[in-house]
């Protein structure tokens, strides 16, 4: 047989071997394919099959990027459906991830048999759909509904222990796959088992009250998000159901869901996760050796830094400034490491090896002479990053990248104090760094291809998502973050409240407005933000004072109980404090300004287009590659909702020319802060979207 799944004949036994790299997703040919190895054995006189996949995993799901096309025929349910069905019984075995349609096809074989170590799991909700394929009728026959509900509105992978102990699967095995399944088939032969349908299984009884707490908690952690509710409500239909109609509903609810904007916006996420990484100028070129990580400064950045390279096997060296600080540094990993432990995500034998082994905490530089990369993440001042960098090409062992962590200062300015700036580059972590996963990856003018390469190199061994980014003040992130930061201070200048602004950005899905965010980074931030840009801002740029005014009062946020928001044992998350609203009247008096009032779609419409048209910008300038290098940059690390897709994604939904007439309205009150973007003027005027650029 042709194509991605090959039938064969062992004897009693047929084998079902799916290969369709790089995940074994069912593509069109591979749905094709198991229908004509479920029809060939039908009518073959083998006895029982074994359905096995090729390469690193069994089925990653249905083929993403097939979605948002017209479907084609055989839709993989029916596929499924086909193979369940046949009288004569079919062995799965799972190696690696089955996912989504993956695990679905398994659901729909007679028995199931997975390695130690693989994984099942239905993560449609991350793409913004449910379970298509039977998965929301079939697993709550196995597991009960609330089980079952649980797995897929939580996308987790279930690991073979609890797969067996929940009866997902009938065995594990340590054997290799194709082994694994023909040992199964042969005990199918010897004891005669039978053809055994999950389909025609009775659901067990559903614990009411289990279910409704359930589903507040998914609404809870989801907001915004339509599918994961959509999902339960499925799969408790398809319990009062005959198995067919609710495979119907299923499907039914399933393809609503795929006509969302919601669906595209997670699959461009999913693509725009993976593509980041894709950049021509480090195409087959070698990374660096990285197998020894020096990190100087051990504060909350520096600490979670190290951190995040212990736990992902690099060898760290952590230098402070003197025998207090190295102890502090030292004792600050430990506690991060011990939470790890607590977390149940590290052993606690692994977490002493790694203290005693693994890393070393010292104020003396020379310990970094062995150090292939070393990564700086002392305070954000130029002098101070410069004499660090000095240092450095004195101790460094030549070919060792030295990194810096500044978070907006010029990296070209940083190189030029070396000898060696093709060495140098900006590595821009997120607090805390072992937890945020984007990683803005800086290249300054000289630095070379392979110490770009082993950035990105680093990032896949830290696990984190990595953006290029050129040399500007902010990068990417920090950059359009300014931006719409100020376009939401202007708001509040002209009107707004600070807490109206936050409800309306939660409300379009941000898990926290701006303002709470300043309180969670410290007032202190942006008082030095604004004392820092004070010297070269343009008299005509309009700014938000109030800030500074809670900065003297010694409210610095979170951290002093005390911000925008009151923090205190009755309102742990903060209460808006309304003297915060009599300073902002304070400071409109003073500047002349008549407040108005704001809709919150009005709020929305400005706060994105700034985001939009800085990003733009950003783009346009080259300092992001494409607009989606901005999309995942505001994703990981700015908490921007992911069912809206980034902010190039989302300004293409709602129409480019809608964003540049948002912009070009505002510029006829303010036309300095609101210029538009050459690119977006450019794309309008061309009738093309962002998304022609990735
Ligand atoms: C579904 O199944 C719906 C059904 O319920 C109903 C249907 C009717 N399709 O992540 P990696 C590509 S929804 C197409 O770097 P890893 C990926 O883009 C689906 N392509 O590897 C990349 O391509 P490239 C539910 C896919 O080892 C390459 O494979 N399933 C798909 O770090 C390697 O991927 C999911 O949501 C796909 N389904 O991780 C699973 N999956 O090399 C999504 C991957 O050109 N996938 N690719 O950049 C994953 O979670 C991870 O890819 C996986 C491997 C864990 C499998």
């Amino acid at each position: 047989m042709e194509g991605p799944v090959r039938y064969e004949t062992h004897g009693d036994i047929a084998v079902f071997r799916i290969d369709n790299p790089p995940v074994n997703a069912t593509s069109l040919a591979v749905r094709q394919g198991l229908v004509d190895a479920a029809n060939r054995f039908a009518a073959s006189p083998e006895k029982v099959a074994v359905l096995v996949a090729e390469g690193r995993t069994f089925i990653a799901g249905a083929d993403i990027t097939e979605f948002g096309k017209t479907p084609l025929e055989p839709h993989l349910p029916d596929a499924i459906q086909v193979i369940e069905s046949l009288e004569k019984p079919v062995v799965c075995v799972i190696h690696g991830t089955a996912l989504g349609g993956g695990f679905e096809v398994a659901l729909g074989c007679h028995y199931r048999v997975m390695l130690k170590g693989a994984r099942v799991g239905l993560p449609e909700v991350n793409l913004g759909l449910i379970p298509g394929a039977g998965g929301t009728q079939r697993l709550p026959r196995l597991v009960g509904v609330v089980a079952a509900s649980d797995i897929f509105t939580s996308a987790r992978q279930v690991s073979a222990a609890d797969c067996l102990a929940l009866g997902i699967v009938d065995e594990l095995s340590t054997a290799e796959p194709f082994e694994a399944g023909m040992a199964f088939a042969r005990k199918v032969l010897a004891e005669g088992l039978p053809v055994r349908r999950v389909s025609e299984l009775p659901v067990p009884p559903t614990d009411a009250e289990a279910l409704a707490a359930l589903k507040k908690k998914v609404a809870r952690a989801n907001p915004g998000h339509v599918c994961h509710l959509k999902g339960i409500e499925v799969a408790e239909l398809g319990t009062k159901l005959p198995f067919a109609e609710g495979r119907a509903m299923e499907r039914e609810a399933f393809w609503e869901l795929m006509q969302t904007p919601q669906r595209a916006a997670m699959i461009h996420a999913f693509f725009a996760e993976r593509k980041v990484a894709n950049l021509p100028e480090i195409k087959g070129i070698q990374p660096r050796t990285l197998a020894h990580v020096g990190v100087i400064g051990g504060g909350t950045m520096g600490g979670g830094i190290a951190v995040a390279c212990l736990l992902n096997g690099l060898k760290v060296t952590l230098i402070e400034r003197d025998a207090e600080a190295v102890e502090r540094a030292h004792t600050g990993i430990a506690r991060t490491l011990a939470d790890s432990v607590k977390r149940g995500k590290l052993g606690a034998d692994a977490r002493d090896m790694l203290l005693a082994d693994r890393l070393v905490t010292t104020d003396d530089y020379h310990s970094l002479a062995t150090a292939d990369l070393i990564i700086e993440a002392v305070f954000e001042s130029m002098d101070v990053k410069k004499d660090v960098f000095g240092k450095l090409d004195e101790i460094a062992k030549p070919g060792a990248i030295l990194a810096t962590n500044t978070s907006y200062l010029d990296v070209n300015d940083i190189a030029a104090i070396t000898r060696r700036p093709q060495d140098v580059i900006g590595l821009h972590f997120f607090s805390p760094a072992h937890v945020m996963r984007l990683l803005e990856i800086v290249v300054a003018d000289k630095t070379a291809p392979d110490v770009t390469a082993t950035g990105f190199a680093l990032a896949k061994a830290l696990k984190k998502v990595p953006v290029r980014a050129g040399v500007c003040d902010g990068f990417i992130g920090n950059r359009i973050l300014k931006h719409y930061r100020t376009a939401a201070d202007i708001m509040v200048l002209e009107g707004a409240s600070p807490f109206q602004v936050d409800r309306a950005l939660e409300a379009f899905g941000f898990a926290m407005g701006p303002y709470a965010v300043a309180d969670l980074a410290g007032i202190d931030i942006g008082y030095l933000t604004r004392k820092r840009l004070a010297p070269t801002r343009d008299p005509r740029e309009r700014f938000g004072e109030w800030g500074d005014v809670l900065y003297e009062m010694g409210r610095l946020g979170r951290k002093t109980g005390h911000g925008h928001y009151i923090y205190d044992a009755e309102t742990p998350r903060g209460r808006p404090d309304p003297e915060v609203e009599d300073i902002i009247a304070r400071e409109r008096k003073a500047k002349g300004i008549t407040p108005r009032d704001f809709t919150d779609a009005e709020i929305v419409e400005r706060y994105m287009a700034a985001m939009i048209n800085e990003g733009a910008r950003v783009v346009g300038e080259g300092i992001a590659l494409r607009p989606l290098d901005v999309d995942v940059t505001k994703l990981f690390g700015y908490g921007f909702p992911r069912f809206r897709g980034g902010p190039m994604h989302y300004a293409d939904q709602i129409g480019l020319d809608k964003v540049l007439a948002t912009v070009e309205a505002a510029a006829k009150e303010d036309d300095f802060f609101w210029q538009p973007a050459p690119l977006l003027k450019q794309l309008v005027a061309e009738g093309r979207t962002f998304a022609s650029l990735n």
